[in-house]
This record gives structure tokens, sequence and C-alpha cells, in this order.
């Protein structure tokens, strides 16, 4: 396609599409404009995939998600359609940056952090594969809440992704199913069949994802909930039209908003009501498709498998039961076999307040029948490993996690480290009982996205020393280790760093009015506000570091800006103490004529999708400091490495293997590990004695605890001081000292520039392993067992 087709293209658009003259388009209308001319490049690759996958025959993957946190789509349609230069070119005849019009795409927030952004990166790598899969998820009206400050404080208000006409998706008002809740469990002719009291319409609405060089598209099919009857006439008619409206204000409620935490069961009505919708919504659906096909249920398990993303979706084992044995007369058995044939389980967090369960009574008044079936579920288990301890239903609960680990042929863990965690711990019994049930599957994320979309300055300059082979094979990233002498090739590394800081720098002053210098180490964390996370530790490092600048202005020190972006859930009050904190020492610290020329610090607000790809490619530092054993993977690890930042962090999640991978010189290694983290936990006085032993720390934490970042207002961070110096179980204090050790020798590394730019051309020529292809690769492998429906060469 050349830029004058494309310019047509939109300008059709803009006119038949958008009702339009261009004398009077507004960017929005531009945008939306851009976004129909590229999906219509779009359709045909999506087409011919459904096309190829039905011809071939082959199986299909489908991918349940609660949460998929796509962020902008349009950038990423183009990159990966290999349109990028086509459309600059289109827009410099329009007279109108493409940057311009790409940043009026609303951040589609469909999920909250880690867990939901995995989802994404997964379909697009699927699609890149050219695998036949599909995305099954919810179409919030409402994303992830937005986040402002108010002196300092965060402040929530609600997310509109969709108040303007969101571009990508197809509604399907054909694509429908009725989702029963509630009702009562009868004997018909011998059999069991629910007769739910209430019902909703589950609708489809679908969003291509296309895939590198647009060879396939796959399709990310999420349901909004419709009420079976749109109002009640008669109350209309007499009148009360409140009421006469309320059956589609119920239903609405359905998919109205994301839950805004992902490491806590909501012990809600309404979660158990979402995930029961979403997941037999998509069940039905698949079950559809493969009778289009097939007429034999026992090829279920050889065409079709569900991957259950954590086990928000994990009711998915006893409802394809349901569907097979009441609605399909399969007996009870067959059913369980050929449904856990078909579905497998990851598992995405240790933390004990995020396994789910619900009571008995919930489950058994919601969704009466699916409780009898897990009832059966359990004594099948029960028969074939006579173990009471690892059941589904215990203590007046039903335990998702055991559910869908019982449910599922793979239980999958997302890092080597924390799938080694779930045999020792959560699973341990469950693992005696089938060792060959849990495998890892370490996480990774698109090239596409985190490396050539987000970082058109070092993904040039790859290509220019190795070719563009490593977008879509990133272990070819290797090849940059022979370039790694060439001072040219690290001074252009420097430079693109350097451009991308600037850019950042910028943006900053533009909307946050804060001057940053761009030769100070940009050291960044950013990922959701959680205690297990330790922002608390990164602020403390920093006003440590802040005390000794004054007490020795004159030293040697290496400039520093700290920053900081992510939410906090709502109902997280600890969580948002800590940010109020971190805003109050960014105050002092930046009003600091002393010290500000070394350190600042920085809260950017609303962290998401997009401010990720704006940050990433510009950081310098990566902290992934977490409580060891807390943090299942982490995801932005990955993204910073291959961005060329490197890790100051604990031994967490997939830390460990970014460091096996970018060598331990390249990486800042700091604190205990996990046994040794159980270990210190069991004095009681960890806390007491780690502040005893470093008077570093105690002066910080007075400097918490009075009224330093809290002028007039003493006591406001007094619970985290207290917090700290007590209880403290995310050993914050006892990890201190180290974490500062480490820090220092940041400092000395950064201050050898060359020898940092060296460590950091490292961190991206080492990172290729951590590509969300690979990780699509060992799923296809070992727990889906199927793999692409085109070769390499397109056929
Ligand atoms: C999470 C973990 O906390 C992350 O460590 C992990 O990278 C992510 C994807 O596997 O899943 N689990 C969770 O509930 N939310 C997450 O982000």
């Amino acid at each position: 396609m050349t830029s004058s087709d494309l310019r047509d293209s939109i300008l059709h658009h803009l006119k038949y599409s958008l009702g339009k003259d261009a004398a009077h388009a507004v960017t929005q209308d531009w945008r939306m404009a851009l976004s129909l001319a590229v999906r219509d490049r779009i359709t045909d690759p999506w087409f011919d995939a459904t096309r190829t996958a039905y011809a071939g025959q082959n199986k299909r993957v489908y991918y349940l998600s609660m949460e998929f946190l796509i962020g902008r789509l349009l950038q990423d349609a183009i990159v990966n359609l290999g349109l990028l230069e086509t459309a600059h070119e289109a827009f410099t005849d329009l007279g109108l940056p493409l940057d311009t019009v790409l940043s009026n795409e609303p951040d589609a927030a469909l999920g909250n952090g880690g867990l939901g952004r995995l989802a994404a990166c997964f379909i697009e790598s699927l699609s890149s594969l050219a695998v036949p899969a599909m995305g099954y998820g919810i179409r919030y009206e409402h994303g992830l809440f937005k986040q402002s400050f108010v002196q300092g404080r965060q402040i929530e208000a609600p997310e509109d992704w969709l108040q303007q006409t969101h571009a990508w998706e197809f509604e399907r008002p054909e694509s429908t199913y009725h989702i029963g809740f509630g009702g009562r469990v009868v004997q018909k002719d011998g059999r069991s069949v629910w007769e739910p009291e209430d019902g909703l319409i589950a609708q489809a609405y679908d969003t291509p994802v296309i895939g590198w060089k647009g060879r396939w598209a796959n399709t990310l099919r999420l349901w909004s909930a419709k009420p079976t009857q749109i109002f009640d006439l008669d109350r209309f008619n007499s009148g009360d039209y409140i009421a006469a409206s309320a059956p589609e204000t119920l239903a609405r409620t359905i998919s109205r908003v994301l839950y805004p935490d992902d490491t806590t069961p909501q012990g809600k009505e309404l979660r158990l009501k979402q995930e029961f919708f979403f997941t037999a919504a998509s069940l039905r659906d698949a079950l559809r498709r493969f009778e289009s096909e097939y007429d034999d249920l026992h090829l279920l398990p050889q065409k079709v498998a569900f991957q259950l993303n954590d086990t928000h979706p994990a009711i998915a084992g006893p409802e394809l039961v349901r569907l097979l044995h009441d609605e399909r007369g399969l007996p009870m058995d067959e059913a369980i076999a050929t449904a856990r044939g078909c579905l497998a389980y990851t598992n995405h967090t240790l933390l004990p307040e995020a396994l789910e369960r619900w009571p008995v009574e919930l489950m058994g008044r919601l969704l009466p029948r699916h409780l009898q079936i897990i009832e059966r579920i359990d004594a099948a288990h029960a028969a074939e490993k006579p173990d009471r301890r690892a059941n589904a239903l215990e203590d007046g609960e039903v335990k998702m996690g055991e559910l869908a680990f019982i449910m599922g042929h793979k239980v999958n863990g997302v890092s080597a480290l924390h799938t080694d965690l779930m045999k020792q711990t959560v699973f341990k019994e469950l693992h005696r009982l089938h060792p060959d049930r849990i495998i890892n599957q370490t996480n990774g994320v698109t090239p596409r996205r985190w490396v050539l979309g987000a970082n058109p300055r070092l993904s040039t300059l790859i290509t220019d020393a190795i070719g563009d082979g490593w977008v879509g094979d990133l272990e070819q990233l290797s090849g940059l280790e022979t370039h790694l002498d060439d001072a040219g090739f690290l001074d252009r590394f420097a430079a693109a760093k350097r451009g991308n800081k600037t850019d950042l720098v910028d943006w900053v002053q533009r909307n946050q009015g804060i001057a940053l210098d761009p030769d100070a180490m940009f050291d960044v964390q950013i990922k959701r506000i959680h205690e297990y996370k330790r922002q608390h530790l990164n602020i403390l490092e920093a006003i440590a570091l802040w005390q000794e600048i004054r007490d020795n202005p004159n030293a040697d020190w290496t400039p520093r800006v700290k920053i900081f972006g992510g939410k906090a859930a709502p109902g997280y009050v600890f969580a948002k103490e800590i940010i109020h904190l971190i805003n109050d020492v960014a105050a002092v610290l930046n009003a600091d004529p002393v010290t500000s020329k070394y350190l600042k610090v920085v809260f950017l607000p609303n962290y998401n999708v997009t401010l990720a790809e704006r940050l990433i490619p510009a950081s310098d530092l990566s902290e992934q400091i977490s409580t060891a054993g807390k943090e299942a993977s982490g995801t932005g690890n990955m993204k910073f490495a291959l961005n060329g930042a490197p890790t100051i962090g604990t031994l967490d999640g997939a830390n460990v293997e970014i460091r096996e991978h970018v060598g331990t010189d390249n990486f800042f290694l700091f604190g205990m590990t996990a046994p040794e983290v159980d270990a210190r936990r069991e004095l009681g006085d960890h806390a007491a004695q780690a502040i005893a032993a470093d008077p570093r720390l105690a002066r910080a934490l007075d400097a918490v605890r009075d009224d330093t970042f809290a002028p007039g207002d003493p006591g406001r961070h007094a619970g985290i001081a207290e917090n700290l110096s007590g209880h403290d179980y995310f050993v914050v204090c006892s990890d201190f000292t180290d974490y500062w050790r480490a820090q220092r020798e940041v400092d000395a590394a950064y201050a050898d520039q060359g020898g940092w730019m060296r460590m950091a051309a490292l961190n991206t020529a080492r990172s290729g392993w951590f590509s969300s292809d690979r990780s699509m690769r060992g799923y296809l492998a070992d727990i889906w067992r199927t793999g692409p429906a085109l070769g390499a060469d397109g056929e």
C-alpha cells in the first residue's frame, strides 16, 4: 500500500463512514478515519485465518481471561502491518503529525496490571505465530479507574473508554447466549436439569488482533451483558419509568466495571456472576463452533484447548461438565474426563488472600447445579486419589484453585521460582497426588509493542546492526553482542537512550511542570502499588539518600531521578498511604535547593499501558524489589531489560531468570531469598533488629514519623513508620541495608557512562528469551499440543 492509497482510504472513511468534511475534521475524526482504513487492511487476513483454520481442521486455543489490558491498538496494528512509514507520509500530506493522531486514541484499560497485560501479549503472539486462537473476556463499560492526585492523595474517577466510538470492534448482535442464574435443579427423565430463575444475554463484540507482518489475525471476543427484556412495558405505561428500566440496569451491571484489584478475591456476588457470565458464554460459543465441524464429543480434547487465566474462569470445569453431561448426555465420568482433556490452568499468584474461595451457600444459590457437579468432581477425584485434604469443597467453601487444579490436565506457574513454590506451598498436596501436572511456563512480552513500537530509536539501531529478523525471532538479539566492542555502536545506543530521555523530560515538563535533567539516572518503579512490591522500600532509600546528600552536599553524588507510577486499589488504605508519602517526599526533595540537583522524585499520575510505553524506553534503572517469594513473575522487569535498563532486584519471580540470562555482573542483586525471608519472619523483632543495626534506616524512619514530609501535620505518615518498625511483614527494614549497598553500586556503575552503556546494551542483547512468542511456543508444546496453521513461509 502506498501513502497515497492510505491517504485516499482515510479521506474515504472520513467522508463516508464518519460523515465529516476534511475542512471541519478534528483530531478524533482523523484518528477514527485512520483506524478504519487500517482495520480494512486487517479484515482480509482475519477472514483468511478463519477459513484456513476451518479448512485445516486445526485445534483451536481459547484463552479465557477476566482481563485484557490491551491499551491503544492503532499503532500496534500499523506496526504489525508494516505501515508505519506509509502512515507518516500520508499524514504529512494531510498536514497533521501522525503522533498527534495516534495519541488521540483512548487507552483501553480492561485489566489491572501484569495478569491482564500478559493476556494481551499472548493474544498478539498467537496471531504472530499464526496459531488459531481466540481471547475471551468481558467488555467492561468502565475499565480501571483514572487516577489523579489532590494534595498528594490518590483520587479515583471512573474511566470512560467507550465514550468515543471504539474503532476496532465489530458488534455481533447475532452472537448471543442466554446465561442463567439461581433457580433449582429438577429431575427429568432420570436426568438433572438446571432451571435458572434469572437470566441475561451475553452479546459478543469482536476485535481482530493482527500478528506480525499481517500474516494472521485472531479474534478477541468480549462479552457484554444485555437484559432479556429491554424494559417492562406495563410499568412504563403505568408511569413508573425508573422501575420500568430496572431489568436493563441490573443486566448491564454485570459488564459495567472491572474490579480494581487482581490480587484479592472480592467477596462479592457480582464478581462470581461476572466470572460465570463470561465463562459460560465462551464455552457455549466454542462448543457451537466445534459442533459445526464435528459430531463426536470425544474429539473435543483433540480440537479444543481452554486456558484458564488464573482461577477467575475456574467455573469452566463444572460448566463444561454440565454442558457435556446434562445437556448432551455424555456419562458423568466421561464428561469429567473430556472436560479435563480440554482445560488447563495458569496460576498467577501465591498470595493467600488472592486465592478465590466462594461460600458454598453463595455457590448453591447462584449456581445450584454447579455445586452438585463440584461435589461429583470431588467424589470422582477422591475415588481416584483417596485423600481428603485435596478437595475443591472444604470448610463450607468452594476453593477455586483446587477446582481448577483438579479439572485441568496441566497447571502452570509463570516463572521457575514461582512454579517451585507452587509445588511446595499452595498445591503441595495436589502436587504429591499428581506429580506431572504442574509445569512451568515463564512469562514473556511481545517485542512488537514493547520494543519495535515503543522504542523506534533502539529498534532502528538493532535493525541496522543485525537486520530485522529479531522482531519475529527475538533471540536473534544475541547477535548484538559482537557489536558491543564497537565504540560507534555503543555511542549510538547511548544516543538512542538519551533521545528517549529527552522526549520524556519534555513531556514531564509539559504535563507536570517539573524540570528534569536528562543526564541524571532515571530510576523507575512502575507497577500496581502493593506492600509486597515495596514502593515504600524505594522511598525510604530516597529519604536516606537525601539526608546523606544534605550532610555532605559537596561529595561526588550521581544525579538521580526516582520515577514512580502506579495505582492503588481504592480500598487498599495502606497502599494509598504509600502514594501519599511518596508525593509528600517528592514535594520536599524537589524544592530543596541544596539536594535537588542530585535527587528528585516524581510520581506520574494515572499510570497505564501508554505511559509504560513512554517511560520504559527512557529508563536507566529498573526497580524490581518485591519481597522474595511474593512476585509470581513480573513482566515489566522483562520490558526494561529489553529496552536497555539493568535491574536492581531481589531473587524473586522472573528476576531470577533475567539475572541468569543477562549475567550476574549486569544485574544489581540485593536482599534475602525466599527461604531467608521465611526464616527472618520467625524472629519476632526482625524490624527492630534491622533498625538498631542501621542508623541510616533509623533516621529515615524518624523523618517519616515526624513532620519532615508533613509540615504542620505531624503524624500524617506515622502509620507507615509504625508498620515498618513493628510487624513489617514484607521485611522492608531487614532488606534495607543491602538495598542501600546495591544502590551505591548502581551509582558507581552509572558514573562510568561507557561501562554503563555496555551493561545496558548487554541487557538488550541477552533478553531475547523473554518474548511472549517463546512463552506461547512453550504452552503449545507442553499444554495445548498444537502448533501454527501456517508455515514460516506463510503456506
Ligand atoms: C500477577 C503477578 O502478580 C505478576 O507477578 C505476574 O507477572 C502476572 C502475570 O503472570 O500475574 N498475578 C496477579 O494476580 N496479578 C499479576 O499481575
